[in-house]
């Protein structure tokens, strides 16, 4: 595996594990539907975001929760393109979740550095839409689509099977031209699994993602947290840091999380037990 990710115009370190803030332009993370109001406090959530230490920002501008209806492509740029443009300077990569290769070409043509896709570069043409650029790609394993995917998933073996689908998506992106230190791969938690599945990935992480490429763990406030702590997403901060580092303890290279600054000072002390600190 590469020491370090390229990503767009930034070549990231995969020495300790990064920290990546969510932000979120959606209309359901934001009380006013105003599109301009919603793209100023996603500007200025991502700003603090960076401030507590944040190594990339996510910007998604369709929601992925269960259920979730999708979104039309011009409606996801007129949600994100101005986040983009407000952020290119902020000093750290811009990834943007999307599944649209439409929405991958402006996203990028706009400064983006890299490309989450929760579908897995699977839609006609994304492959295409990313293949010449420089940017980094998060390939994540799904199990049918956001609607739909929590009806009863079922594996015969998921930590194998999460694997296969993930190494095949890399080889098929590798066929393309896309070198391998483009390339991240996510488990998907949440993503048509039950909590049983997705606490079996995180315990065997590094067999469901393998050896040759980083990995990418999104577990920030999930369900999965709230069944064992019986919590409400807005009280998840405890389960979703402890899961970060369960994350981090095997092997995880980026971190998605809400809460960067809690997360930022777990990973620290962490580091500080394992590498001492100066004296
Ligand atoms: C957009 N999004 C929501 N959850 C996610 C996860 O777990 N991984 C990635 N890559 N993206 C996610």
């Amino acid at each position: 595996m590469h020491d370090h990710l390229q990503c767009g115009r930034f070549r990231l370190s995969l020495e300790r594990p990064l920290v990546m803030g969510i932000v979120n332009v959606t209309p359901d993370s934001f009380s006013d539907g105003n599109v301009h109001f919603r793209a100023d406090q996603a500007v200025a959530h991502a700003r603090l975001l960076v401030e507590e230490g944040a190594d990339l920002l996510d910007i998604g501008g369709e929601s992925t929760r269960p259920g979730a209806q999708a979104v039309p492509a011009d409606e996801e740029l007129r949600r994100i393109l101005p986040v983009i443009e407000a952020l290119r300077d902020c000093g750290v990569p811009l990834s943007v979740d999307t599944c649209k290769p439409d929405v991958m070409r402006a996203a990028l043509a706009a400064g983006a550095d890299m490309i989450n896709d929760i579908g897995g570069f699977s839609a006609p043409g994304a492959v295409q839409a990313v293949a010449d650029a420089d940017c980094a790609l998060c390939l994540m394993h799904m199990r049918g689509e956001p609607r739909t995917m929590q009806d009863a998933p079922a594996y015969q073996d998921v930590v194998a099977e999460v694997h296969d689908y993930l190494n095949q998506g890399a080889q098929r992106l590798r066929r393309a031209g896309i070198d391998a230190d483009r390339i991240v791969l996510d488990p998907g938690f949440g993503f048509g699994k039950t909590a049983a599945h997705n606490y079996t990935l995180l315990r065997d992480l590094p067999q469901a993602v393998g050896r040759e490429y980083p990995s990418l763990l999104g577990l920030s406030r999930k369900s999965m947290i709230g069944a064992v702590t019986g919590r409400p997403a807005s009280r998840r901060l405890g389960g979703s840091v402890a899961a970060a580092l369960a994350g981090a303890i095997r092997g995880a290279h980026i971190l998605r999380v809400h809460d960067v600054a809690d997360t930022v000072d777990a990973l620290r002390v962490w580091s500080a037990v394992e590498q001492g600190v100066r004296a």
